[in-house]
């Protein structure tokens, strides 16, 4: 196998790159919101890539958008292997998140096409559909289809415009429908694999260029609706009030104190975050009388995520009791951590070894597509590093070389695929 990276192969990354960094909403950059008009645009130049590289495309239920290398084999239904991520972003967010898998998957293309190799398995090349949290509170939607994880409850779900969730999904060409079972092939796929920036500042600090993933970290999302009552800002006493934003103040400090205790005391990673709220009515001469937020939770045990959850309620009880607000949770997405399969973290090891790419195991605390793809075939994960650890901001860095690496990587290991799936068909 060829280790060195070709100008030509950095050069086209960058390009990726570039030409999907000018789909997005221009006054908030890089904002490519799922089924949004960039979303729309960045997939048909997407298309338009994978023919290009040799793929035969097509939309699946799930709404993924899938790129095939055929197999050499004639068989009627082959292996497969699967290789992606996802090009829709977070508002306001960077241009590699998601971007680099998908451009490190096409280099694998590239190199096979370049070395004139026929695998023995269909390779796969994805755009996962919707990774991000949306409006509908929920993500990972086509890796979430393919695990058999879209209820019709989801589907109905309706954004503040009036989007129905199912529908959005028919609209780019997905069925819409709900998926109750992992995809009908998935005994036949060998391996997922997914290159993704750490997101975080491990990789850069230790000056590795690829981490091997070890597991993906449990998310689990809820909404707390706080219930006070508005009022006069000057007429309303400070004992009668009750302020709905101010029962919020007292769990959002109290969630930071839980998580920074439990995430102090467990050697996993957990982090807990409410990034989301909305105050109504929201003026400055009336006291809050409503407040929904959303919460969302990291964590790679249940053990630490049971332990926080019981001490959260009872902050609530306590919030609820001295501000006089009714609070209500409700769990709006769950994904249980997910562990990588060790052999393929062996031959992603391997590979690096082979290719001379410097490497460590390492876990994350990040939600990925492969967490759901792992539910159903074997899956493997691999980071590269990006600046400073930046992410989900227009700030996110990495360089097209670091890429390269990892798709050195990727190349190593669907090569060592091919080579024992042709000895076990010898
Ligand atoms: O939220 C996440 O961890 C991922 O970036 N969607
Ligand atoms: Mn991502
Ligand atoms: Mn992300």
């Amino acid at each position: 196998m060829n280790n060195t990276i070709a100008l030509s192969q950095t050069t086209r990354i960058t390009d990726t790159i570039n030409q999907l960094a000018t789909f997005t909403e221009p006054e908030r950059p890089h904002t490519r919101l799922v089924f949004s008009s960039e979303f729309e645009q960045a997939r048909l130049w997407l298309r338009e890539t994978f023919v290009a590289a040799g793929l035969s495309c097509h939309v699946d239920a799930g709404g993924n958008l899938v790129g095939v290398l055929k197999a050499r084999t004639d068989e009627p239904c082959p292996d497969k292997v699967l290789l992606g991520s996802h090009i829709d972003t977070v508002p306001a967010g960077g241009r590699f998140d998601g971007i680099a898998g998908v451009a490190a998957a096409l280099e694998v293309v590239h190199y096979l096409n370049t070395n004139e190799i026929k695998l023995p398995f269909d390779l796969e090349i994805v755009d996962y559909l919707g990774e991000e949290l949306n409006v509908w509170g929920t993500s990972c939607l086509g890796s979430r289809h393919m695990a058999g994880l879209i209820t019709s409850e989801m589907l109905e779900r309706v954004d503040p415009d009036g989007r129905k969730l199912g529908t959005e999904i028919a609209r780019i060409g997905g069925s819409g429908g709900t998926s109750e079972e992992p995809r009908s092939d998935a005994s036949q796929i060998i391996a997922c694999l997914e290159l993704h920036i750490e997101q975080a500042k491990s990789l850069e600090k230790q000056n590795l260029d690829v981490g091997i993933v070890t597991s993906i970290p449990g998310i689990y999302r809820y909404s707390i609706s706080i219930t006070g009552q508005a009022g006069h800002s000057g007429t309303t006493t400070m004992t009668e009030r009750r302020d709905a934003l101010v029962a919020a103040a007292d769990i959002i400090q109290g969630v930071s104190a839980i998580a920074n205790q439990i995430a102090g005391a467990d050697n996993q990673h957990f982090a807990a975050t409410i990034g989301k709220i909305d105050v109504f009515p929201n003026g400055a001469a009336i006291v809050p009388g409503q407040v929904e937020a959303t919460l969302d939770l990291r964590a790679a045990s249940d053990h630490s995520r049971l332990n926080f959850f019981a001490e959260f309620e009872n902050l609530c009880t306590q919030a609820s009791k001295s501000r006089n607000c009714e609070i209500n949770i409700k769990q709006l997405a769950a994904a249980a951590a997910a562990p990588m399969n060790d052999e393929l973290m062996k031959l992603l090891a391997t590979a690096a070894v082979k290719t001379g790419v410097s490497s460590t195991k390492i876990s994350g605390g990040a939600g990925h597509d492969t967490a759901h793809l792992s539910r159903f075939a074997p899956a493997g994960m691999i980071f590269i590093p990006c600046r400073d650890g930046l992410s989900h901001c227009p700030e996110e860095f990495t360089t097209s070389e670091a890429i390269a690496k990892g798709s050195l990587v990727l190349i190593g290991c669907v090569l060592e695929l091919a080579r024992r799936t042709s000895l076990t068909r010898a």
